[in-house]
């Protein structure tokens, strides 16, 4: 079998890439290692920057964003039993929108389902070779059989977890790394949003973050430590814990109801450089990891995936190679300017082990600070709703 452009994984990053290169007419096939209602089933991302939005729209599959999209015009900051809210149109005039990742990645399969594109879902032993050749191979098992798919290119959107970054000599790769000492747990309900937009918290027990997927469904986080595990945790505690964690006015406003999700993520800072080995490129998780505090991993990897798409597309179309010799370097300063906001985020608002009272002070400086400054505001705003593209 033979492609242009092999795209391993589909996750947002493959299938993104795979309808932006489907509208430009270059022949792509995914290789998933799950099913599709596996990857349907995986709850993550929220909040969608207008870059993303658009790079939506370019692949033609916004229209349900456009419809079911909530725009949110800021977010609140809780501490102290204070709210204080960040209004993104006052401060820089833009905004973002709340569409759970679900509904991207199930608009994208949809979409590539129906342009007829090859995606090949359940694959096994997934290996990518010879991607420092002008003749990359990716090798799968799929029903029992070894498969051999021939490319000029290989697109890594296999995620964190992924083969491809894997298959890159250490010696040719580095690797930039941060794990927190906690963890996200999460909660999807089919409950009325506790507020009208986002609610990050600060609170002595730790990190909470009040989230929706629509007006009906919300998501919301507590900060738990490294190695609680999901299944200690009833829908009663996690309510409990959330509550404790809001303004007195926010608590009073919680709407509970039965979990319909609920798991606990990690969270770390990775970042791996560059993003290009010879006709292999990396893409999205695959390549960086931010802690969710700042909203910016589905974003980051649509960015990546703008970027690829665009020099793949000038390569096939006007043999002009630019946009692809200076990928990795493009990406990387968009990654590291979000990487540094979702650290900053996360440092801000979450409660440190082993931070002792010198470190809580400045915590609390920093808020004070941030909540009193309009210059601060302006910068948290133009980070949240994304750096220009
Ligand atoms: P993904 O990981 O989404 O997709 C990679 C795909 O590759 C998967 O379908 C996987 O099955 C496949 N794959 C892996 N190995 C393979 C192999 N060997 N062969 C073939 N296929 C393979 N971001 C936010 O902005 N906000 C959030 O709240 C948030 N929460 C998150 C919670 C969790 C638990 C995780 C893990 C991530 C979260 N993220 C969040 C980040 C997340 O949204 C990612 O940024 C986004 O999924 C990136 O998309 P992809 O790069 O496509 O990677
Ligand atoms: C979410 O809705 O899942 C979400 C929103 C904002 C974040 C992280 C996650 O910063």
């Amino acid at each position: 079998m033979r492609t242009q452009v092999a795209i391993i994984g589909a996750g947002p990053s493959g299938l993104l890439l795979g309808q932006l290169l489907a509208k430009a007419g270059i022949d792509a096939i995914i290789v998933e290692q799950r099913s599709p209602d596996y990857i349907l089933g995986r709850i993550r991302a929220g909040i969608l920057e207008s870059v993303t939005a658009d790079a939506l729209e370019r692949a033609g599959v916004a229209e349900r964003l456009h419809h079911d999209g909530l725009v949110h015009h800021g977010i609140e900051l809780s501490f102290g039993g204070q709210r204080h809210r960040i209004d993104f149109q006052a401060l820089i005039g833009r905004s973002v929108t709340v569409y759970g990742q679900t509904e991207v990645t199930r608009d994208l399969m949809a979409a590539r389902e129906g342009c007829g594109a090859r995606t090949i879902y359940d694959a096994q032993d997934v290996s990518v070779h010879d991607f420092d050749t002008a003749a990359p191979v990716v090798r799968y098992r799929k029903d029992g059989q070894l498969h051999e798919l021939r490319c000029d290119f290989i697109a890594g959107c296999d995620g964190f977890h992924g083969v491809t970054r894997r298959s890159v000599p250490d010696s040719s790769k580095r690797i930039f790394e941060r794990v927190y000492p906690f963890g996200w747990l999460g909660v999807l309900s089919d409950t009325p949003p506790v507020a009208d937009e986002l609610i990050y918290a600060s609170h002595d027990r730790g990190f909470a973050l009040c989230s929706m997927r629509s007006l009906t469904r919300s998501r919301y986080y507590v900060q738990v430590s490294a190695d609680e595990r999901v299944e200690d945790w009833s829908d009663q505690r996690f309510w409990d814990e959330l509550r404790s964690r809001l303004d007195a006015r926010a608590a009073e406003a919680l709407v509970t109801g039965a979990s319909i999700e609920k798991s606990i993520a990690p969270l770390r800072s990775f970042v791996c450089e560059p993003m290009r080995f010879g006709n292999l490129f990396l893409a999205g998780d695959a390549a960086h990891i931010v802690p969710p505090t700042g909203a910016k991993g589905l974003n980051l990897a649509a960015s990546d995936v703008l970027y690829l798409a665009d020099g793949l597309i000038a390569r096939y179309q006007h043999d002009d190679a630019t946009g692809l010799d200076t990928y990795s370097q493009k990406c990387l300063r968009r990654v590291w300017k979000a990487e540094r906001f979702s650290w900053w985020m996360t440092s801000l608002l979450h409660r440190f082990p082993d931070a002792d009272d010198f470190a809580l002070r400045i915590q609390q400086a920093e808020l004070d600070y941030l909540t009193g400054s309009p210059a601060a505001c302006m910068s948290l705003a133009e980070n949240y709703v994304g750096l220009p593209y």
